[in-house]
């Protein structure tokens, strides 16, 4: 019995590796739901056990991808659920996931109407990868008439860039599909750049996909605006106690086809990097745009975590309680 629940944190855990579910804030609702689903089937008398086998699931979830702290905090927010009886703690993480799934869906609608704000009338803006954040802004400012075309990189190697052709396209937004490396040509004709974030850290740097920083130093070249689009649980606390964040590299096989991986070469294939704050104007987060500056408050104010005190930390994001 336990084991056929088991599979369905295995079977999330692959789609999350696979990438049949990706983005920040996909891969966060994702994990909330599966550790409900779990917990809900779970067949356990025994309180110790259920904690046990929620523990499991946490950390195998977990060890599925490295870099997006929205992962961590996800899972961190649903294992923090009280209860003294196994069903107590049943309640307790489906009311915890819950709240976790309608902080996702809430930020993006503030994240939108705080964004829009900022962008003027008749705007050319540039986009990159596949960002829900940085597309709810994209599209409140085309609802109110601001944006007149975008402009969408490819993202190599994965080529997330289609699906945000594919959902733009679908709304009706005229879009313009470039390759990365074609960024600082048409830089000049950009009014905005707009892009997720998979991690801000606790001194305002953003871990977002890979080219993300070449499009930060190319804006601040041509002086147009660099905003990023980032909920308050893409916030990393463990970057205030010194925690680096880690880039997942990934397999030289999306990178090249076989015929020249045979030549015995080296490939590297980081899926992110990280663009230091000097290079943000702003951070838009659902409870206000911000500069990079006040990463800190917004991991004590919304996270709940401060430095470090008598050898104490909260871990229990303090959104919803
Ligand atoms: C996705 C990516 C996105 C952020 C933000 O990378 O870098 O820009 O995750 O997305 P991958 P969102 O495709 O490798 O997961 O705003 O949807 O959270």
């Amino acid at each position: 019995m336990n084991e056929e629940c088991e599979k369905i944190v295995r079977s999330a855990a692959k789609k999350i590796v696979t990438m049949e579910v990706r983005g920040a804030a996909r891969i966060a609702k994702f994990a909330a739901e599966t550790l409900k689903a779990f917990a809900e089937s779970l067949n356990v008398s025994d309180p110790e056990e259920f904690d046990k086998k929620m523990k499991w699931a946490a950390r195998t979830l977990l060890d599925t991808r490295p870099t997006a702290v929205s992962l961590y905090n996800a899972v961190n927010y649903v294992m923090s659920y009280s209860g003294e009886s196994v069903e107590e703690k049943k309640e307790s993480v489906v009311e915890r996931a819950n709240r976790f799934v309608e902080w996702v869906r809430t930020a993006h609608k503030n994240i939108g109407e705080f964004g829009a704000k900022r962008i003027k009338k008749g705007s050319t803006v540039m986009t990159h990868c596949n960002s829900s954040a940085a597309l709810s802004v994209i599209k409140e400012a085309y609802k109110q008439g601001k944006v007149e075309m975008v402009f969408a990189t490819e993202s190599r190697p994965r080529r997330q860039g289609f699906l945000t052709v594919k959902e733009l396209a679908s709304e009706g937004i005229p879009v313009t599909l470039i390759v990365d490396s074609a960024v600082r040509y048409f830089m000049n004709e950009i009014d905005c750049v707009i892009v997720g974030a998979d991690t801000i850290t606790a001194n305002g740097a953003l871990i977002n996909k890979i080219g993300t920083s070449q499009i930060a130093l190319a804006a601040k070249e041509a002086r147009v605006p660099f905003m990023v689009a980032a909920e308050t649980y893409k916030f990393s606390p463990k970057t205030l106690f010194g925690d680096l964040v880690v880039i997942e590299e990934r397999s030289a096989e999306e990178v090249a086809p076989p015929e020249i991986l045979s030549l015995n070469i080296n490939v590297r294939n980081p899926a992110f990097d990280v663009t230091p704050r000097e290079y943000i104007d702003v951070i838009v987060t659902e409870v206000g745009a911000i500069p990079p500056e006040m990463a800190y408050l917004i991991i004590r104010e919304r996270l709940g975590y401060t430095f470090r005190e008598e050898g104490e930390i909260s871990v229990s994001p303090k959104h919803f309680d």
